[in-house]
C-alpha cells in the first residue's frame, strides 16, 4: 500500500514573504494561523522567519530567533508536528529545543557550514532543497543543461556531503526547490518528472504553492502574473500531480484545498 501524501502548512512569521507578506507577523497571529491550518487538516506546520522572496534581504539571527521560537514553542505545546524553515544552524538548534521535529533548509545545508552537525546531533528529519544561492542573487544563474538531471545530480552531491558529515540517510527528504534559481519552464519540467527525483530513494517534498510559474499560466507574454493570493487553485492542481506521483508531502499556504485535492487522489487510487 502506498502512503498518502502529507500536507505541510506554511506559517511565515515575516514582514515580507512574497505569498502572504506580513499577515502573520506577530507571535499571536502566527500561532492562531497555525491552529487554523491544523483545523483545515495540515499534518505538519512549517514555521519560518526569513523571507526567501527573490531579492529579499536577510533578517539578523536575533530577529529570526525572536520571530520563530515563541511560535514553534506554542504550536508544539498545542500538539502540532512542527518543522522549522531556516538556513541557520543556531536557529535549528533552538527550534528543536522548542519542539520542532523537522528541519527544513532551503539551502540544503549550504548556507551555514554548521547545519550538518546540528542535524546529525538532533537526529531529526532534514529537508534538503535544491538551491544555488541566497535570495538577493538566486535568479542570477537559472541555467541548466537538463534541469531534471542537473537538479537530481546536485541534490545527490548534497546527500553525499551531508552523510559524510554524519547525517543519517534515513533523515533526508529531498525537494526540487520550485522557483529557486528556476525559470517557469524549469519548474514545469521538475513537476512533470517527480518520478526521477523519487528514484533517488528518498521521500520528496514539493513546494509549488503560490509561486510565480503558477501565476503566469494562460497569460500572453508581457502580461503581469496574477498575484499570489490568486494562485491557490493552480496550487491545488499541482498537489494532485504531486499526490499521483506519490510524494511524501506538499508544502502549501491554502491547506484546505490541498487536503481536498489529496482526497481526490486517494479516491482515484482506491478505485484503480
Ligand atoms: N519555498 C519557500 C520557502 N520555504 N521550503 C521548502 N522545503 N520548499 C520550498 O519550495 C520552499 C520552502 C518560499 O515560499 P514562501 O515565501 O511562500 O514560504
Amino acid at each position: 500500500m502506498t502512503m498518502s501524501t502529507l500536507v505541510m502548512g506554511v506559517v511565515n512569521v515575516t514582514p515580507d514573504s512574497f505569498s502572504d507578506g506580513g499577515r502573520w507577523f506577530t507571535t499571536g497571529a502566527a500561532v492562531a494561523h497555525g491552529m487554523d491550518l491544523l483545523e483545515q487538516g495540515a499534518d505538519i506546520l512549517d514555521v519560518g522567519g526569513e523571507s526567501t522572496r527573490p531579492g529579499a534581504a536577510r533578517p539578523t539571527e536575533e530577529e529570526e530567533l525572536q520571530r520563530v521560537i515563541p511560535v514553534i514553542r506554542e504550536l508544539s505545546l498545542g500538539g502540532a508536528r512542527v518543522s522549522v524553515d531556516t538556513m541557520r544552524a543556531s536557529v535549528a538548534v533552538q527550534a528543536v529545543q522548542a519542539g520542532a521535529s523537522i528541519v527544513n533548509d532551503v539551502s540544503g545545508g549550504l548556507a551555514d557550514p554548521g547545519m550538518a552537525a546540528v542535524v546529525a546531533a538532533a537526529g531529526v528529519p532534514f529537508v534538503v532543497m535544491h538551491w544555488r544561492g541566497h535570495s538577493d542573487r538566486m535568479q542570477d544563474d537559472p541555467s541548466y543543461d537538463d534541469v531534471v538531471a542537473d537538479v537530481c545530480r546536485e541534490l545527490s552531491s548534497r546527500v553525499a556531503d551531508l552523510c559524510a558529515a554524519g547525517v543519517g540517510r534515513d533523515q533526508l527528504i529531498l525537494d526540487p526547490g520550485f522557483g529557486f534559481a528556476k525559470l517557469p519552464g524549469h519548474s514545469w519540467s521538475l513537476l512533470a518528472h517527480l518520478d526521477a527525483m523519487k528514484a533517488l530513494g528518498f521521500p520528496v517534498l514539493v513546494g509549488t504553492s503560490r509561486k510565480t510559474f503558477l501565476g503566469s499560466l494562460g497569460l500572453s507574454s508581457g502580461e503581469a502574473p496574477r498575484p499570489p493570493a490568486q494562485r491557490d487553485t493552480a496550487t491545488a492542481a499541482t498537489t494532485v500531480v504531486a499526490g499521483l506521483a506519490g510524494v511524501w508531502a506538499v508544502r502549501v499556504h491554502d491547506v484546505a484545498s490541498s487536503v481536498d485535492a489529496l482526497r481526490v487522489v486517494a479516491a482515484v487510487e482506491a478505485a484503480r
